[in-house]
């Protein structure tokens, strides 16, 4: 299987995922409803101390997906919240006890692209630790293999990920068509949000491979992850493993309850 494109992001080195500009970025204020300082940032920040802007935000706009840590390097080391904001030109205060604590921020999805298809794994759940992101087939995650604790798609394809080396063994469909953010000029961002992949009946650490489309007949749709504010344009909410409270609706009960649909023969999408 041809790899046409596979990117390696370490937490450590915070590699740039491509030498082109981001489509992403986010403004960040040192208070809130945009007030104070403030800098905008395109690209990974694996220290907001190295801007002067650690412990510091207050409030944020977004255009894409980003994630924002409690601790340094996307909490590698930590157990720490994870706030996420999303949308087009979204802005959100974040809520009063949770200003003044994020020390690294990164987005998620395709650096050239909002509506591409793409698939990003994740070491830690709620989107923590190293990285890999892919746009294609593949059956290597790098220093992931082994270790996918989360998931996140975007774009409108389907995937299917294995814990078995290519495309075998136990597998499940992921739908990235969950989150719909719309901006004013009517572009659409589509988001799969998997935050935990014991939700959507896979092992801690086992996936191996993926497979573009919807080859297994476990599929899920991921039920929608709690947001604390939503509008058209977007959303924003938090993951705080460490209070047990990880306010996603897939952690409400039982994770596949109501969320699977068997599909009666493999189906590409
Ligand atoms: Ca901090």
């Amino acid at each position: 299987m041809k790899i046409l494109l596979l990117l390696f992001i370490t937490a450590a080195a915070a590699l740039p995922k491509a030498a082109v500009g981001s489509v992403h970025y986010t403004t960040c204020y040192s208070g809130f409803n945009k007030g104070g300082s403030f800098q905008t940032f395109s690209d990974y920040v694996p220290d907001l101390g190295l801007y002067n802007f650690d412990n510091t935000i207050s409030s944020a706009t977004v255009t894409g997906i980003w994630f924002y840590y409690e601790d340094e390097d996307y909490n590698l080391a930590s157990s720490g919240s994870v706030y996420w904001l999303h949308g087009f030109d979204y802005f959100s205060n974040f809520d009063n006890s949770y200003d003044d604590v994020f020390s690294s921020l990164r987005y998620g999805g395709s650096p050239d692209c909002l509506g591409c298809d793409t698939w990003t794994v994740y070491q830690g759940q709620y989107f923590t630790g190293s990285e890999f992101y892919g746009t294609t087939d593949s059956n290597f995650f790098g220093n992931l293999q082994g270790q996918v604790s989360a998931i996140l798609l975007t774009g409108t394809s389907a995937w299917t990920f294995y814990d078995g080396p290519s495309y075998s063994g136990r597998s499940v469909c992921l739908y990235p068509n969950t989150v719909h953010d719309v901006s004013s000029s009517g572009e659409v961002l589509n988001l799969g949000i998997y935050p935990d992949v014991t939700q959507v009946g896979m092992y801690d650490n086992s996936i191996q491979s993926v497979r573009r489309g919807c080859w297994s007949d476990v599929v899920f749709k991921a039920p929608e992850v709690h947001a604390q504010g939503q509008a058209k344009n977007g959303a924003w909410g938090y993951f705080r493993p460490e209070a047990g409270q990880e306010h996603s609706a897939a952690g409400q009960g039982h994770p596949a309850a109501g969320h699977s649909r068997p599909a009666a023969r493999p189906q590409k999408v």
